[in-house]
């Protein structure tokens, strides 16, 4: 009988401690929240960031593909960590012709026609405006980061930010017409930070 409750014990300690260990395990955090704004088409298509996170950050060797469709950029806003590389492509029947204005990574691709790829690396820190010498409508913005925790809002505004290591950062937002102050945000391992703004002008 007292044997019997030795070993009930006994593992009832143990599975605490298989607990506690798996919870251990859990390196870093997620940041979710939303961008509020009035200007409801403008809930989508804000990059939401980290500011000086420690570490260096390795873009991915796979190309980003920013294609034309429609005489439309797609997507309209890319994030994307710096060094990283996009393929721009052409799905329409007529020629475009991708260029940058934005000083800090300025680029002119020519004209070229559908099935054609034209590769660009983004090697620095800055958001780049995309244009195309045919089509004065086309606008599309790369937005170039130095850390690879961000991300894009969808329609209704709401983001997540997965596997942020655990830490207290500045978290700020890029949108293509509207504005809003950075915040505090603390993440600690395992567990979900909420993070709102309000988008103005
Ligand atoms: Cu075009």
């Amino acid at each position: 009988m007292r044997r019997t409750l030795f070993n009930a014990v006994l593992m009832m300690v143990f599975l605490g401690l298989i607990v506690i260990s798996q919870k251990e395990a859990v390196a870093g955090g997620t940041i979710t929240g939303s961008v509020d704004t009035k200007r409801v088409k403008y809930k989508k298509n804000v990059v939401v960031y980290l500011n000086n996170v420690p570490g260096t950050f390795k873009a991915p060797e796979k190309p980003y593909v920013v294609d034309q469709q429609d005489l439309t950029f797609i997507p309209h806003v890319l994030p994307v960590l710096v060094g990283s590389k996009v393929d721009f492509k052409n799905s329409d029947n007529v020629n475009h012709n991708v260029f940058s204005p934005t000083e800090c990574k300025s680029f002119n691709l020519g004209t070229f026609g559908p099935g054609v790829y034209k590769t660009v690396t983004f090697d620095r820190v800055c958001v780049v405006e995309l244009l195309c010498n045919v089509h004065s409508e086309m606008s599309a913005y790369v937005v170039v980061l130095d850390n690879p925790y961000f991300a894009l809002t969808g329609t209704d505004g709401s983001f997540t930010i997965e596997n942020v290591p655990a830490g207290t950062y500045e978290i700020a937002v890029w949108s293509e017409k509207l504005k809003a102050g950075t915040q505090s945000v603390t993440v600690t391992d395992g567990s979900s930070a909420t993070v709102t703004f309000n988008l103005t002008r």
